[in-house]
């Protein structure tokens, strides 16, 4: 199914039921009074997130959803029923703004997590609740009150602990692979992902994280080029970025120090708050150098980044140094999730490393 994570749709809760007009008749009790019910409370429209859908896809066309209107009420002081409610499964992590307003109207981060967006409107009173000493005979009832009409933005924004940044091609689909059972196309051309993809790293018994793969990021993102930044808002909610560079990029003219900076630079156009969140520097490819000529590289571009955060070195495609990070990682997010979030500043308590602020 097609990746959508922003959406557009009107929602209507139900109208109220009109009151009811009536008087009691009944064999030797003249003037038996009123006795008209009041309308059913119209249904209300809920956004409900449930697991199993990753997508907005199911809104991509632009309609209206509608809760049922509440019966009239009757004679005898019947209540009319109330229209059934209408819940729509969103999927976990959709955002809801009002399109009108442009106000926030909440943000469905929990599995089950419910948000009432349009209230059903109030049943019409019937003519026996206009009842008084001076008016014994009331002709009066209420219409029932319209339901609320909303026109909603929907923005799906993943879950994910960890999220992966990088150049197309650095292997972050690859890297998703050997860590976690998602399965994103692999390949050698760059842009091969589209959408994010999410994966659970299993660490250990009862120890996992959920990685986010998203597509790849080249200069001048910012302004549209390649995919642009939108992707960039999937990785909004992690606690940890790993950007991963590739330590021997087949164009001889690349430099994967310049390359990672250009990448910061987008992330720093994007939102200044993502650009400080901790960002480990995970160098990919070993395998396609010497074990010492690969240690060196990486040092020169650990050295030339001025960066002196957690750094790895690793091989997507062989498995080599995945576990190392995987478990690096998780003590990260065991750590950080006792004390809150990471700090603003990009800082965090027990790091692998002694300093984690990147100067990349
Ligand atoms: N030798 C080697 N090749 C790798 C490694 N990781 C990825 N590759 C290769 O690099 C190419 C790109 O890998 P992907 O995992 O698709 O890269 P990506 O970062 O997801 O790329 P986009 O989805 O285009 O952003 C593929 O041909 C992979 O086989 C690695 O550790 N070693
Ligand atoms: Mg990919």
């Amino acid at each position: 199914m097609k990746f959508v994570d922003e959406a557009r749709l009107k929602v209507q809760a139900g109208q109220g039921g009109r009151g009811s007009v009536s008087f009691r008749r009944e064999k030797f009790v003249p003037f038996g009074g009123p006795d008209g019910g009041d309308g059913g409370h119209g249904g209300s429209v809920y956004l409900r997130a449930i697991p199993g859908i990753n997508t907005l896809a199911d809104f991509r066309v632009a309609r209206t959803y509608k809760a049922a209107a509440g019966t009239p009420g009757g004679g005898r002081d019947c209540t009319g029923a109330a229209g059934g409610n209408l819940t729509i499964p969103v999927p976990v992590g959709t955002v809801i703004r009002d399109i009108d307003t442009g106000e926030q109207l909440g943000d469905l981060t929990a599995v089950g997590a419910e948000l009432l967006v349009a209230q059903g409107g109030k049943g019409g009173w019937g003519n026996a609740r206009f009842k008084s000493s001076t008016n014994r005979a009331p002709r009066q009832f209420g219409p029932g009150l319209p339901g609320e009409k909303r026109h909603l933005e929907l923005e799906l924004k993943v879950i994910a602990d960890v999220g992966l940044l990088g150049l197309p091609n650095a292997g972050k689909s690859t890297l998703i692979r050997a860590v976690s059972a998602a399965r994103p196309k692999v390949a050698d051309y760059p842009f091969t992902t589209l959408y994010p993809n999410l994966g659970v790293v299993a660490v250990g018994e009862h120890r996992s994280f959920v990685m986010a793969d998203i597509p790849g990021l080249i200069e001048g993102a910012a302004e549209g080029a390649g995919l642009g930044i939108r992707f960039l808002k999937h990785l909004q909610r992690t606690r940890l970025l790993l950007h991963l560079v590739d330590i021997a990029p087949p164009d001889p003219e690349a430099d994967p120090v310049k390359d990672a900076r250009a990448i910061v630079a987008e992330l720093r156009k994007f939102s200044r708050e993502l650009a400080a969140r901790p960002r480990w520097l995970v160098i990919n490819k070993r395998d396609l150098l010497p074990p010492e000529d690969a240690e060196r590289r990486a040092q020169e571009i650990v050295r030339r980044l001025r960066y002196r955060g957690p750094r790895f070195l690793i091989s997507g495609a062989t498995g080599e140094g995945t576990r190392e990070l995987a478990e690096a990682v998780m003590r990260f997010l065991e750590v950080n999730s006792s004390r809150g979030r990471a700090r603003r500043d990009g800082s965090y308590d027990a790091p692998p490393c002694s300093d984690e602020r990147s100067a990349c």
